[in-house]
Order: structure tokens, then C-alpha cells, then sequence
């Protein structure tokens, strides 16, 4: 940043390269790129390493938003919490202020990494950017947050529904952009209309992110801290209006197995070849949703 220039002050380098490290810190954490490893087993699963190889620029701008909104959820003013992939969260090292900055830094990363799509492929960068924007803003994880923070407020009100459309959106949609973004660089390889089956795509991650928030909120009341790398039994505490408490731990650690089982059917259907590559992701999927890692 800034290197053009011989006159820069020995303390803006500092902060230049503060700056950079406060960026690197939650995404070198260790989180388990769920996401980037969905987005790029199904562009393999549809059209080999040439859709694989393209789609480690989508693949890295998902993980980016989804760090950021990690970043921003743990703060004070959100979900204020101190643990985060193991480790302190960012607000905690870094300060709020900071952390709020890195968040905003991460989203804006995730469209610089999109512009590296290259050139010849116009018209899937112009897709992964409004498919990747529809499910990141105002319409997808961010009202679903704004709906966290409303429920929270309003919990009298608030039924099962309302909860699961909230988790539709601020937690599947980054789901469903997984699936629809891999499939995207594959149709692009393919000579395919770019959106072809993207809604049954989009419809197994937002099945796949309501039972993985489900699975979480089960597992938030079941498992310690030192498992979790997350702080344990916050939801309790918050009083969170979570699945459990909507549901009952049995009912909805269920919900949790037959929306698992119906993107599993809608998997197979969209992938009936067995080959190394659908065998991977259909693997991967199962492995995600009973938590094996
Ligand atoms: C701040 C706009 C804004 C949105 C925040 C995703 C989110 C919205 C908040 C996170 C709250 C939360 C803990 C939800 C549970 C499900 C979930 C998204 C867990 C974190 O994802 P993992 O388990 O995390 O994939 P790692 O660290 O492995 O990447």
C-alpha cells in the first residue's frame, strides 16, 4: 500500500502493515471454509478442473464476507462475543473501531477478488457479483441479522417461522451462494445459460444452511467451549429464540436430519453420475451436516 511513494512516514508504514495484519487475523484463524470448499467441489462436480480452477476467485471472496460478517456479529454491539475460531475475537485484539474497519475491508476484498474473474468470462463476473451481492446485502445475510436483532427485541412475538426465514437468509443464503456460484463457473465453461439449475442449487444450501444454524444452536446447548472454539451456552444466556427452544432438542435436532435428507435427494438428482468428483462433494455434505469435523 502506498509503496510508490519514497516520502511515506516511518508511522504510516506501521500502519499499513497493522492495517494488513488486522485483515489477516480472523481469516488466518482457522475457520473451516465450509463455504469456499462447498462453491468449489460442485464447479468440480459439474465441470472439472477448468470450472475448479475458476472458481477460486468466488470461492475466496465467499470466505471474505463470510469473515466479515463474523468480525461484525462478534462485536459488542451485535452478538458480543470473545471467542471466535479459537482464538480472540477481533474486536478483542484489535478494538472495535478497528474490528468494524477490517469487516468492511474483508467485504470490500470480496468484490476485488471477484474482479479477478478474467476478462473473457464478462458475463460470469457480472453474475457472481449480483448473485454474490444479492446474498451478502440488504436483502440476504444483512436483513437476516436485522431480523436477529428485531426477534431479540420482540421475543413474545416471534414464532418458529419468523426464525426460520431469519436463518434462510443470514445463514443460508451464504449456502445457497456456495452452490450457485460454483455451478455458475461450470454452466460459463459449459456454454450453458449461466443460471441453469441454479434454483434447485440455491434451494439445497438454504436447506443445508437452516440445518447446519439448527445443528448449531443443538450443539451450542450439548458441547463445551474447548470443542465449540466458540463461547458454549450463550444462546441460554442471551436467551436466544433458537431452534431448541422454538422446538424442543429432539424435534429439532430432526428437523435438522430430514432437511438434511431432502437436499440429499435434490444432490443426486442434479449429480446422478458417481464419479471421483460427485462422490467428494456428496461426502463432503454428509460429513458437514453430522459435524465430523
Ligand atoms: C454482521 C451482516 C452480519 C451478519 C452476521 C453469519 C452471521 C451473520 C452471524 C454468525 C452467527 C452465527 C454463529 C451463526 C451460526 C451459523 C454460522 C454461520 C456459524 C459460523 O460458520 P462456520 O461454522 O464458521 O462455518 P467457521 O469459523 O468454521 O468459518
Amino acid at each position: 500500500m502506498c509503496s510508490e511513494t519514497s516520502e511515506i512516514s516511518e508511522a504510516t508504514k506501521r500502519w499499513s502493515k497493522q492495517c494488513s495484519q488486522a485483515h489477516l487475523y480472523p481469516m488466518a484463524a482457522g475457520g473451516k471454509r465450509v463455504r469456499p470448499l462447498l462453491l468449489l467441489l460442485t464447479a468440480h462436480s459439474l465441470g472439472g478442473k477448468e470450472a475448479m480452477a475458476l472458481a477460486k476467485w468466488p470461492a475466496m471472496a465467499l470466505e471474505c464476507v463470510h469473515t466479515y460478517s463474523l468480525v461484525h456479529d462478534d462485536l459488542p454491539c451485535m452478538d458480543n462475543d470473545d471467542l471466535r475460531r479459537g482464538r480472540p475475537t477481533t474486536h478483542k485484539v484489535y478494538g472495535d473501531a478497528k474490528a468494524l474497519l477490517v469487516g468492511d475491508g474483508l467485504l470490500t476484498g470480496a468484490f476485488a477478488c471477484l474482479a479477478q474473474i478474467p476478462a473473457d468470462h464478462g458475463p460470469l463476473l457480472q453474475a457472481c457479483i449480483a448473485r454474490l451481492s444479492k446474498a451478502a446485502g440488504a436483502q440476504g445475510m444483512v436483513l437476516g441479522q436485522w431480523m436477529d436483532l428485531s426477534a431479540a427485541a420482540d421475543s413474545d412475538n416471534v414464532t418458529w417461522d419468523d426464525v426460520s426465514l431469519l436463518h434462510r437468509l443470514k445463514t443460508g443464503e451464504l449456502f445457497a451462494a456456495s452452490f450457485v456460484l460454483g455451478a455458475m463457473c461450470a454452466n460459463a465453461l459449459n456454454q450453458k445459460t449461466l443460471s441453469e439449475n441454479c434454483n434447485q442449487w440455491a434451494e439445497i444450501g438454504y436447506k443445508i444452511g437452516l440445518a447446519f444454524q439448527i445443528i448449531d444452536d443443538v450443539l451450542d446447548e450439548t458441547r463445551p467451549s474447548s470443542i465449540l472454539g466458540k463461547t458454549a451456552g450463550k444462546d441460554a444466556t442471551q436467551n436466544k429464540l433458537t431452534a431448541t427452544r422454538l422446538l424442543g432438542l429432539k424435534p429439532a435436532t430432526e428437523l435438522a436430519h430430514s432437511l438434511s435428507s431432502e437436499a440429499a435427494v435434490t444432490l443426486n438428482k442434479l449429480l446422478p453420475a458417481e464419479n471421483d468428483a460427485t462422490s467428494l462433494l456428496k461426502s463432503f455434505v454428509n460429513q458437514l451436516l453430522e459435524r465430523k469435523f
